[in-house]
Order: C-alpha cells, then structure tokens, then sequence
C-alpha cells in the first residue's frame, strides 16, 4: 500500500476555521504536521504564509506541491482526495443537504456567534443592542440544530459529517465564552446547556468522543474536560 506523505498545517490557536480543519484530518486518520502560528506576533502575515494564502489568514493546507486554504475548501478538497470515510455523505442528496446545512450556519449564524465570542472574549464586554439581537439569532438557530439533533445523533445522516465539523469548533468556542466570568448575563440563556440544547449537549459530547479529537484541541485547551464535565 503506498504510504501516505505528511500534510502540513498552518494553524492558530482558538480559530474555529483552524478547527475544522484538524478534525477533519483526523476523521480521515491522515498524518499531519503542525505549524502553530502565534496570530499575536503576527506570524500568519509572514512572506511564507502570504505567498501560499495572499489574504494572510489561516488555516493553510499544503500536501505535497498543492496549497488549499478556506476551511470549507479545504475540507472539500480532503473529501475528494481520501474519501474514506466520507465528510460529504454517501450520495450526492446527502451532499446536498451537508453543504446546504454548512451554507446556511454560515450564511445567517456564523456572523453573529463570532460576534458574541468575540464581545464575551474582550475584558469588558458590552450587551448593546446589536449583541441581543446576536443573542437571539443564535438562539434561535440553535434551536434548529437541536431539532435536527433529536432526530439522529449527527447533524446529518447516519455519521459524521463535514456537518458536524464545520459547526463543532463555533458552538465549543461560544460555549467556552459563555462560561468566563463577565458573561453571566448572557450565560443564563444557553447555560447549562444540557437544559437548554440537551441534543446539541449530547452531540457535543459525541464529537469530542471521536478517535483523534484531543489531537485536535488547541493549546491551552489541552486537559479540559470533554463537553459536560466543564460545563455549569
Ligand atoms: N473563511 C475563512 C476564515 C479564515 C479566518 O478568518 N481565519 C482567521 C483565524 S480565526 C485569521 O486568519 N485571521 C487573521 C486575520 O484576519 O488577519 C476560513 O473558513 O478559513
């Protein structure tokens, strides 16, 4: 069997995009390299990293001489190039519905969660207007995953999709944000999510059990307990 070369990855910590990208290799079983790129020193701006990605963002996949960066189609591209098991379904229906379930996270979630990760991650984080109205955008979406989580254990199909991987690291982030000190206003909305999300709390728990996920987690992350365990 012919062996298969190292990919190497250009990452930051606590990017959910950069996430993605790990656990997909991992689903995948594939040798990766790290590069962890400290994004503080502005280390994702250095000529190396501009002259595979000219927008100077992370993550970055190179195997062999081919580059792909977006975290989408970076998983797209793994899916086609070692396509088992599957990230994209077992037919193009199944295709249809992962991309089309990623496509709307993105279009009417991703914005607004980021924003709350980013307001409850300052040191004094503001609950404006415009921070409700991502509250309840969230919430609301949420709430559309829990259902479609009530009806099988992934967010589509019978396993784990580019789905799931794409959506893990943003709902993990939010989570981890909503449990700092300064965002109790906020926190008793979600928290404990188990009340609230109890499909979305299982699932969680579901993608941290899979073979490899702790390779996954980012620096500082490392030796926090699996979804649930931390969680108030
Ligand atoms: N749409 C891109 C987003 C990539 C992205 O924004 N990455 C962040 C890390 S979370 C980054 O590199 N930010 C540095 C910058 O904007 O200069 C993807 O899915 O890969």
């Amino acid at each position: 069997m012919e062996e298969l070369a190292v990919i190497d990855v250009y990452w930051g910590s606590g990017s959910p995009y950069c996430w993605r990208v790990l656990l997909a290799l991992e689903r995948k079983g594939l040798p990766w390299r790290s590069h962890l790129l400290n994004t503080d020193l502005q280390e994702h701006k250095a000529p190396q990293i501009v002259a595979m990605n000219p927008r100077g963002r992370l993550p970055v996949l190179r195997d062999g001489d081919y580059i792909v960066f977006e975290s989408l189609a970076v998983l797209y591209y793994l899916d086609l190039k070692y396509p088992a098991p599957p990230l994209f379904g077992h037919s193009p229906e199944e295709a249809g519905v992962i991309m089309r379930v990623i496509n709307e996270f993105q279009a009417y979630t991703e914005a607004d969660l980021m924003r709350l990760v980013n307001e409850l991650q300052s040191p004094a984080p503001r609950f404006g207007e415009g921070l409700t109205r991502a509250m309840h955008t969230v919430a609301r979406e949420a709430r559309t995953i829990e259902g479609r989580l009530s009806k099988g254990d992934w967010i589509v199909g019978d396993a784990v999709s580019a789905a799931d991987i794409a959506i893990y690291p943003c709902i993990r982030l939010l989570h981890r944000a909503l449990l700092r000190p300064g965002a109790q206003e906020l926190a008793t909305r979600f928290l404990p999510a188990e009340v609230h999300y109890p499909q979305l709390a299982r699932w969680l728990r579901r993608v941290e059990a899979l073979p490899g996920f702790g390779k996954t987690l980012p620096p500082g992350w490392q030796g926090l307990p699996v979804f649930g365990e931390s969680a108030g």
